[in-house]
């Protein structure tokens, strides 16, 4: 374990700077506060994008992709060779929650007939729009766009279904031409309307093939952006509008429920006690979009740590940029974005320091991963008690479960009876130890589906959510004391 780790700048320069201008006459102890009250309002206020086009297009099954559910699990959107979506409804990821993808009925039925059907659907409601097409471009998908660029809203292009069209398709130079008709077939019908959204090819069914990777990463990236630009220009209309903009904008955000009335009136109280106002807080948020979290992931030498850095970030060990565990530089994934996962072998290297020179080694990461080898040793208690003394979060991790459990193959017990006994036994000692962690996963990191690995990215992603707002708080506080 390096303390004396290179660890690259969280932020760009020039946001960095700009945001030190902001804060340059406030006292340090006073910035996480304010910046944590104004975001944790951010974090609560949400973006509607509706999903629209014609019946039939895919729009339902495009939902279920982007949330990554089979049509067959629960929560997924209905998806059908007949008319199926009867009614606009919302889907959510639920460590998303300020993102609402809303799936709108067809246009072009005798139920939603194409002339009524923007009135109908009420699309001043949304924010942004994913017009979906399949086979063909039509006078419809024409139709959305032209009410869509009224107004002014953006959105992308998503031509669907690309696995039935590239069926026939069986070399790839084909299919490489076939792909590039079709995405010059939709981009010459956006050219004569002088537009130029992001054009997606993609399947639903086949998500790991096409363009469906680059859908989310762009669609991620654009959605903090827009959300950002929509937080602002409310603020600035609520603060600075004039009381006919501030009406406005005001019914508008509460009749889509983007924020509640306590958080508006958090915003206006905050402006007139601070002077925080539209122009400040769209230079937080923009320092706030790539803001890099560090994410440790603490094992004893052979513990598993690169091995899991790898699985988290979805490379098998032998592929060109996996971690290996000399390694010092930080492993990113397009799954985990501006997250960097470092990692850190060879932790009994620091057992015999103090309590006090533990948390000055850890306390540059934001975020821990403390993976258990030896429960004698109990090496995983001591860095968990100084985490938590730095008052940052962390998971606890067994790693090698399978082989674990191979030991133990002449029981004879259940398949599951064996891991569930762990884990009641693991969470006993965790009360015991006092620690506030209260679940141990148990994984193989070379088979993510097995055991917890599931469980552990969903708390991963929920909790590095929870934590980035207050670490780039102090991040700023930090860099201003030193
Ligand atoms: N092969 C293939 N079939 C797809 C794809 N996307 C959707 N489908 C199929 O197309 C049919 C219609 O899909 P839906 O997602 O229900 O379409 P929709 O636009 O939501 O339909 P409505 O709600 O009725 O307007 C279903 O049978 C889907 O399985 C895809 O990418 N590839
Ligand atoms: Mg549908």
């Amino acid at each position: 374990m390096d303390s004396r780790l290179y660890m690259p700048a969280k932020i760009q320069e020039d946001r960095f700077n700009k945001i030190k201008d902001l804060f340059a006459s406030e006292r340090p102890e006073e910035i996480p506060h304010r910046l944590m009250s104004l975001l944790e309002v951010f974090d609560r206020f949400k973006i509607d994008i509706a999903v629209t086009g014609e019946s039939g297009a895919g729009k339902s099954s495009l939902i279920n992709a982007i949330l990554r559910l089979n049509p067959d699990d629960t929560g997924a959107a209905p998806t059908g060779a007949v008319e199926t979506t009867k009614q606009a409804t919302m889907y959510q990821n639920p460590n998303l929650p300020h993102i609402r993808l809303w799936d709108l009925p067809g246009m072009g039925t005798p139920s939603f007939a194409s002339k009524s059907y923007v009135t109908t659907m009420n699309f001043d409601l949304y924010d942004m729009f994913m017009v979906v097409m399949s086979e063909r471009v039509r006078e419809n998908n024409m139709l959305l766009i032209d009410e869509i660029k009224q107004r002014k809203k953006p959105f992308y292009f998503i031509r669907t279904k690309i696995d039935n069209d590239l069926r026939r398709k069986k070399s790839k130079i084909s299919q490489i031409r076939a792909l590039d008709q079709m995405r010059q077939d939709c981009e010459k019908y956006l050219k004569e309307k002088k537009l130029d959204p992001h054009v997606f090819l993609v399947s639903s069914h086949e998500t790991e093939k096409y363009e469906m990777q680059n859908l989310m990463d762009t669609f991620k990236d654009d959605v903090f952006q827009l959300r950002a630009e929509l937080f602002s220009d409310f603020l600035d209309k609520i603060l600075h509008g004039g009381w006919i903009k501030a009406w406005y904008a005001t019914s508008h955000i509460q009749q889509t429920g983007k924020l509640e009335t306590e958080d508006i009136k958090a915003l206006q109280d905050m402006y007139k006690r601070t002077g925080f106002g539209a122009a400040k807080v769209s230079v937080v948020l923009e320092a706030l979009s790539h803001f890099q979290l560090d994410v440790a992931v603490l094992g004893e030498t052979g513990s598993g740590a690169s091995s899991l850095v790898n699985a988290l970030i979805g490379l098998k060990n032998e592929e060109c940029g996996a971690a290996s565990a000399s390694v010092s530089n930080p492993a990113m994934s397009l799954g985990y974005p501006d997250v960097r996962f470092w990692d850190i072998s060879g932790i009994e290297g620091v057992m015999d320091y103090s309590m006090y020179e533990m948390k000055q080694h850890l306390n540059c990461y934001d975020f821990y991963i403390i993976i258990v080898s030896d429960w004698q040793k109990a090496r995983h208690l001591k860095l968990a008690k100084a985490v938590e003394e730095l008052r940052k979060h962390y998971l606890l991790v067994q790693t090698k479960i399978d082989c674990h459990l191979q030991t133990q193959s002449d029981l004879c017990c259940d398949e599951t009876e064996i891991p569930d006994g762990l884990r009641a036994q693991y969470s006993q000692k965790l009360q015991m130890a006092k620690l506030s962690a209260q679940q141990m996963f148990l994984i193989n990191s070379l088979d993510r589906c097995a055991f917890d690995f599931v469980g552990l990215e969903t708390a991963l992603s929920c909790d590095l959510n929870t934590v980035r707002t207050s670490a780039f708080a102090y991040y700023i506080k930090n860099s201003k004391e030193t």
